[in-house]
């Protein structure tokens, strides 16, 4: 009964959120984003807008890219707290 470390699986952070970026809005500090279902908010794919916690994020992601992020509501607004490029 050996079991194979190359077996294991590379772990993937579950909280992320699939996405892909259509617009960025520096002066708003807003993304725009497609993005998949989110079931901690109970919301299927769409695009919608999403206030970025840190203006650094803006400049971190490009329009046209995919992304993982994650999302809190902050002060009644979905605002992403984390925002990376998929690989
Ligand atoms: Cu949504």
């Amino acid at each position: 009964m050996a079991i194979s470390q190359s077996d294991a699986v590379q772990a993937q952070n579950p909280q992320l959120i699939d996405g892909q970026v259509t617009k960025i809005d520096e002066s708003a500090g807003k993304f725009t984003i497609k993005h998949g279902p989110i079931k901690k908010f109970d919301m299927d794919g769409m695009t919608m807008v999403f206030q970025a916690q840190d203006p650094a994020m803006l400049k971190s992601v490009k329009a046209g890219d995919k992304v993982k992020f994650d999302l809190e509501k902050i002060k009644g607004q979905f605002t992403v707290t984390k925002i990376e490029r998929a690989k």
